[in-house]
């Protein structure tokens, strides 16, 4: 049993820098949490931080609006930092008789009050108490992402919500979508309703597959963005169009729809490039989805366009991404799109080699997802029931022991923007599953997208080992990996 009182020890991601001192500040009925005056981001996340001590302490801390800085309360929440924190940063301080967290902005603060829920004892206890303790966190990158494929198994609100909360715990702050493929297309477009009404009807296996109404899209955007988790919608193309085109004929050069598709092959689908179709379809399905999500990005995917001439796949990224222009968007897509022209802005996701030397030669910033480290998909192990393993088996230590910033060869850190761990889903059906293959490794992925470069392995695997207990009490159906002494 890991000894709460020491859990500064156990913090992932790990603070750019901590501190510790004598005592502990504990947790009674008269705590009192102060936030500022009529800010409603900064109340959601106090009655947050209230919630989360209730959970160990027994009793919910009041909220109170502070309405000057003479000593009333004991936990305060200040906008009013150091601007060497930036905008995602904080600081905290803990001491025998109180807390003190500040931060620029709301989102400082949110991380702020993830760190006190880790620093906080695991189950709840008469004397829960937080270690004194003073940090000072700053993020290494921007982009700390995760992608959930809800086309080849479709995935509910509530499952996409609880990803949303478990991720968000590791300051995590961009969750991609991928909305569309073969198999599936899951978001409601209203100028082209068979797209989920045929194209949303199945999924791999033959399943019955789903989509989101537009509300529910915007709920589960609302949702990600009071954690500070920023939403990237995927529509998959040139290839991967299966469900789209088997909605509309008029969308195939032979006028005729193929057949739904239940299996897991890819490559074999293409849009139809040389008609001008194609760009109004997208242009109506681009101008919804950018409607609904006010973020900046749009991903148009790219990846595999094996049924796609190079001559056309060139043609066809240089006119999507003036449609994602059009619509005041900024495209990203996978490795691939490096092999076309790329507007100034456009963003490429490198999964694999191809196209990575044309999108660094054309200056275009980076998000790394090396299928080899951070495809989630892939298995653990020989064992592992579920996932995939083309690009290799991928260990907890795997996905943690390697260096993004001296990744890829050539690439200046100044060009990443971040990393991403994809969880395909052709052999994910539930979110236990979800569970299985997303945790442990997430947390890797989380701490070398925050924490300062050069953290190792050997203390790593150390903090790990007491987060099996956090995330049993969270309920989550991570993997045991033999690779950590779990506690
Ligand atoms: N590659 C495909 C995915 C998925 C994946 C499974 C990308 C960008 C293999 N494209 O990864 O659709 O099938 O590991």
């Amino acid at each position: 049993m890991h000894n709460p009182e020491d859990c500064y020890v156990c913090l992932i991601p790990k603070p750019t820098s901590v501190f510790e001192s004598e005592g502990n500040f504990s947790l009674s009925r008269d705590t009192i949490i102060f936030t500022q005056k009529d800010n409603r981001e900064t109340g959601f996340i106090a009655n947050l931080l209230s919630t989360f001590l209730g959970e160990v302490s027994g009793y919910e801390a009041p909220v109170r609006e502070q309405d000057s800085d003479k000593k009333q309360g004991n936990i305060y929440l200040s906008l009013k930092a150091d601007e060497s924190l930036g905008e995602e940063g904080y600081e905290v301080s803990i001491t025998t008789d109180g807390v003190r967290l500040h931060a620029n902005s709301p989102a400082g603060l949110f991380y702020g009050v993830q760190t006190l829920r880790q620093l906080l004892p695991i189950y709840s206890s008469e004397t829960a108490s937080l270690p004194a303790v003073s940090i000072r966190d700053v993020p290494r990158f921007e982009w700390r992402g995760a992608m959930l494929d809800v086309s080849r198994h479709f995935f509910g609100v509530e499952d996409v919500k609880r990803f949303i909360d478990l991720i968000s715990h590791y300051k995590i702050n961009r969750l991609h979508l991928h909305l569309s493929d073969d198999q599936g297309w899951r978001v409601e477009i209203k100028s082209w309703p068979r797209l989920t009404e045929v194209g949303g009807s199945t999924q791999v296996g033959g399943g019955k597959g789903g989509y989101f109404t537009q509300e529910q899209y915007k709920e589960i955007v609302d949702y990600a963005r009071s954690r500070y988790i920023m939403i990237v919608p995927e529509i998959d193309t040139p290839g991967h169009t299966n469900a789209a085109l088997a909605s509309y004929a008029e969308l195939n050069s032979s006028e005729e729809a193929p057949e739904l598709y239940t299996d897991t092959r890819v490559g074999f689908s293409s849009l139809w490039i040389n008609s001008e179709i194609t760009y109004t379809f997208l242009d109506d399905v681009i101008r919804e989805v950018a409607a609904l999500t006010p973020t900046p990005y749009i991903h148009i995917g790219g990846d595999e366009a094996r049924s796609t001439s190079e001559e056309d796949y060139k043609y066809f990224i240089k006119r999507i991404q003036e449609i994602v222009a059009a619509h005041g968007k900024t495209a990203i897509g996978w490795s691939e799109i490096g092999e076309a022209e790329l507007l100034p802005g456009t963003i490429a996701q490198i999964w694999i080699p191809a196209g990575f030397e044309n999108a660094k030669r054309q200056s275009a910033k980076m998000i790394l997802s090396p299928a080899n480290k951070i495809y989630l998909d892939m298995k653990y192990d020989t064992s592992s029931p579920l996932g995939l393993d083309w690009a290799g088996l991928v260990s907890v230590k795997d996905s943690y022991d390697w260096e993004p910033g001296s990744y890829m060869e050539g690439l200046e850190e100044s060009q990443i923007l971040g990393i991403e761990a994809p969880l395909w889903t052709e052999t994910v059906q539930s979110m236990k599953d979800i569970e299985y293959m997303t945790f442990p490794r997430l947390l890797g992925v989380a701490e070398l997208a925050w924490s300062p470069k050069g953290q190792t392995w050997d203390d790593y695997r150390q903090r790990l080992a007491a987060h099996g207990e956090r995330m049993e009490a969270m309920g989550i159906n991570f993997f045991k990996s033999p690779d950590v002494d779990w506690e």
